[in-house]
């Protein structure tokens, strides 16, 4: 079983930290789980995460039994690991809500510390820890507690350990609520559904704001502040806010980045190529062309089904949505595995952040019922350029296996050509599977991103 499992429910994903014999110590496993999570977690189908731990503990921080043979290179492990993983927590563009069931302790206090609100149990406590084994808090937990508790009380529990119940850790703020044991999961489950159901891109610019006034003075988060609001304003979100307000409506809100594509490529590849496997490409690919065949023989039911619903309810229904984004984000693996716009054997199973040439692909929002209606004839233009620029693919790829075979990369140029056909095909494909209303753009923006490899 994994250290650290990963669920999605909806817009939510969870991570649940699964060593409950050692009450969820971390440990290289952990770090690598947690980082997996994470980076699953940029999906934009995901808009709330949540971390939480099996068994009785929440996370008692670094596994002691791992310093039995001496304490190693502590330092780097920190920053190879633990900085990696409270980083990403906090560059995350969602929430991220930590579900205290149990006990935490020192690394495992920063890791909550971490996360955007604390949630916890009756049956959680919060224990330094680190000043009982002669270790100074790390992890952040200095800049966090002195940021949530300020410098004198923040000192006086750091230095003397002592165990703050939860509802002490609720007087002094640092968790927002306390639910009794029997309700908790419950209670986190609603808490992370309210929050995937806000307009995802305000509350990223939120946290990113607060976290920008640690540092800046007060006329730079004055213009900090203005320029992000410039930016939401050309969200749908903003839009539907305030249509929602003067239709008296409740709001839907998709949480869709600033005007961009809701389906965006994310390109993470580093160039090389192992020869031996380029060689044998299109043998290789073979496995994955027969599973994708099965695919697109139960896409067609889906579709159909997907198209009259959203006919009758102007949307798509969240379960659909989220298989017909996984064919597709699979099929576009494919492709790229096939013509080399990236190297590894691609996963059958389409999730996101499993491949480095990837689909991004925004929560289903409203659809036009008119434009659902005709959806395949208003296709057609698009489909016909799609269609050219998969000969475009076709052509510049057989280049690259000649170029790759004999120098073992890819051009840039040519890959990034290559993605940029993709995206288009994807776009067009996403269009017609009812994925988005939105048509496919030649524009580049910030649907084309290109991320170091
Ligand atoms: O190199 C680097 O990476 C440096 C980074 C350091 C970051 C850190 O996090 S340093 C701080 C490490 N954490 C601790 O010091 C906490 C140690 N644990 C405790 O003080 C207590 O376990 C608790 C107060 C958290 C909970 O007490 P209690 O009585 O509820 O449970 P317990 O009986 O002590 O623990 C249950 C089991 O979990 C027990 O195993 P056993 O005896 O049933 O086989 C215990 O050994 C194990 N356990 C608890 N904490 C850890 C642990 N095993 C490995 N590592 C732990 N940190």
């Amino acid at each position: 079983m994994a250290e650290v499992e990963t669920t999605r429910d909806g817009g939510v994903l969870t991570l649940t930290l699964n060593r409950p014999d050692v009450l969820n110590a971390i440990n290289g496993a952990v770090h690598r789980g947690i980082a997996a999570g994470l980076k699953e977690a940029r999906d934009p189908e995901v808009r709330a995460v949540v971390i939480t731990g099996a068994g009785r503990g929440f996370c008692v921080g670094q596994d002691l039994q791992e310093f039995r043979e001496g304490a190693g290179d502590v330092a780097a492990n920190l920053r190879s690991n633990y900085h990696k993983n409270v980083l990403a927590i906090r560059a995350l563009e969602k929430p991220v809500i930590a579900a205290v069931n149990g006990v935490a302790a020192g690394a495992g206090v920063s890791l909550a510390l971490a996360c955007d609100i604390r949630v916890a149990s009756d049956a959680a406590s919060f224990v330094p820890a680190f000043i009982n084994i002669g270790l100074v808090p790390d992890s952040g937990g200095t800049w966090l507690t002195r940021r949530l508790l300020g410098a004198p009380r923040a000192f006086e529990w750091l230095t003397t350990g002592r165990k703050l119940s939860a509802d002490e850790a609720r007087a002094l703020g640092v968790v927002s609520e306390v639910v009794p044991a029997a309700e908790f999961q419950d209670r986190a489950r609603e808490v992370a559904h309210y929050f995937a159901t806000l307009p995802t891109r305000a509350v990223w610019q939120t946290k990113r704001l607060l976290d920008a006034a640690e540092t800046n003075t007060f006329a730079e988060q004055l213009e900090l502040e203005a320029e992000t609001q410039e930016e939401q304003t050309r969200t749908d979100d903003f839009r539907e806010g305030v249509a929602a307000f003067l239709a008296k409506r409740e709001p839907e809100f998709t949480g869709a980045p600033v005007e961009s594509h809701p389906i965006s490529i994310v390109v993470h590849d580093d160039l090389r190529r192992f020869r031996l496997t380029v060689a044998f490409r299109l043998l290789l690919v073979l496995p994955h062309v027969l599973v994708l065949s099965l695919w697109s023989l139960l896409a067609v039911p889906i579709v159909l089904v997907s198209w009259l619903v959203t006919l009758v309810r102007g949307r798509t229904p969240d379960g659909i949505h989220a298989w017909l984004s996984r064919f597709l984000r699979y099929s576009v693996h494919v492709i790229a595995y096939e013509f080399l716009i990236a190297d590894p054997f691609p996963r059958f199973r389409g999730w996101y952040g499993t491949y480095p040439v990837d689909l991004a692909i925004a929560a289903p929002a409203r659809q036009n019922r008119l434009a659902t209606l005709f959806r395949v004839l208003l296709a057609i233009p698009a489909y016909v350029l799609a269609y050219v620029l998969g000969i475009v693919i076709q052509l510049v790829g057989l280049f690259g296996w000649f170029t790759a075979l004999a120098v073992g990369r890819m051009p840039r140029g040519m890959r990034d050509l290559m993605a940029y056909c993709l995206r288009y095909q994807a776009q067009t494909h996403g269009y017609l599977l009812l994925l988005t209303s939105r048509y496919p753009t030649l524009a580049s923006g910030t649907a084309l991103q290109f991320e170091e490899g």
